[in-house]
């Protein structure tokens, strides 16, 4: 008999099939009678697995009284509540490390992507325009102050990319590194003051919810760049679109917004941002890392051993 595993949402085809070879899973999203679904499985289901978008609720963990673990395919766990996992004997995974460099790539990709118009300039060139004369000039990174919201493993890649493109480095944390020399903000408004360019990288959730404020926007200035590869919840979208459509605010190059894959119809009618379909971390070799890191937790759990990457 192979050990019972409900599956929230589906995660990278190739590791979930692996994942359902492995184990009897039951998948949530499919199931035409949910509450039939979860009543099936009260007395044997010690594990969920789930996304990182999708989470799962704390209605649906309360039901289940022998849940142990709850394996995520993400590195973050925002959608999780960890605190009642904690409360209640339920253990978190997630997938660190294997995604740090594509998702800091993917800051360094908007950041040039929206600084110096690339999908501007390739519209410009397939619709004929060059034709007609030379793309307006842009404005450049070389000189530029960054400023990284989240100093954390992914914030300190981007940092490292930002080094190679001859900028300055300033960021905001909760705990300040002794260990690197970039300018220490202990505020965000005061960072975004500083900047010419403002990167979220810092962890969603309760307690980073709308750190990127009206004020923080306001500060980056006209001229200033907001890049966002960490969560929508970060930031008052509202007051983003608003300050980017008045021109308040620069340019935005965003990978993650509230209500994922709902994006503001406003925001997409604007011509000064960079937009992604969340997109940091979904490389073939890390999407295969993180499947991977899943599959070992699952296995660690059953087998009694400790858990590959706790949270
Ligand atoms: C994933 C992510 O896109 O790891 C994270 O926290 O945001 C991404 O890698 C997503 O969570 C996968 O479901």
């Amino acid at each position: 008999m192979k050990p019972d595993v409900l599956l929230i949402g589906p995660f990278f085809e190739p590791k979930q099939r692996e994942l359902e070879n492995l184990y009897t899973c039951h998948r949530y999203w499919q199931a035409p009678d949910k509450p039939a679904m979860l009543a099936s499985l009260v007395d044997r289901c010690e594990v969920i697995v789930t996304s990182g978008g999708r989470g799962v609720e704390v209605e649906i963990m309360q039901v289940l009284p022998r849940l142990k673990l709850v394996a995520c395919f993400a590195v973050g766990v925002d959608a999780v509540d960890v605190e009642w996992c904690r409360a209640h004997g339920v253990a978190v995974s997630n997938t660190p490390e294997v995604l740090t460099e594509d998702v800091a790539d993917m800051a360094l990709a908007l950041l040039l992507a929206t600084v110096r118009r690339i999908p501007f300039g390739d519209r410009f060139v397939r619709d004929g325009r060059w034709l007609q004369g030379a793309m307006p000039l842009t404005s450049s990174l070389q000189g530029k102050r960054i400023g990284i919201l989240g100093l954390g493993r992914i914030g300190g890649a981007i940092a490292r990319r930002c080094v190679g493109f001859n900028t300055e480095i300033g960021y905001h944390d909760p705990r300040r590194n002794d260990g690197v020399d970039y300018a220490f903000f202990d505020d965000p408004v005061r960072l975004a003051t500083w900047a010419d360019v403002l990167i979220a990288a810092c962890p969603g959730g309760s307690a980073t919810q709308g750190v990127v404020s009206r004020e923080v926007l306001t500060a980056l200035g006209s001229q200033g760049v907001f890049v966002n590869i960490a969560r929508g919840s970060v930031v008052d979208q509202e007051a983003l679109v608003e300050l980017l459509s008045s021109g308040a605010l620069g340019r935005a190059g965003l990978d993650v917004f509230n209500d994922e894959p709902r994006v503001p119809a406003a925001l997409i009618a604007l011509e000064n941002v960079v937009l992604q379909p969340h997109q940091a971390s979904a490389t073939v070799p890390t999407r295969t890392a993180m499947g991977q890191i899943v599959l070992d937790n699952v296995a660690a759990y059953f087998a009694g051993k400790p858990l590959v990457t706790p949270v």
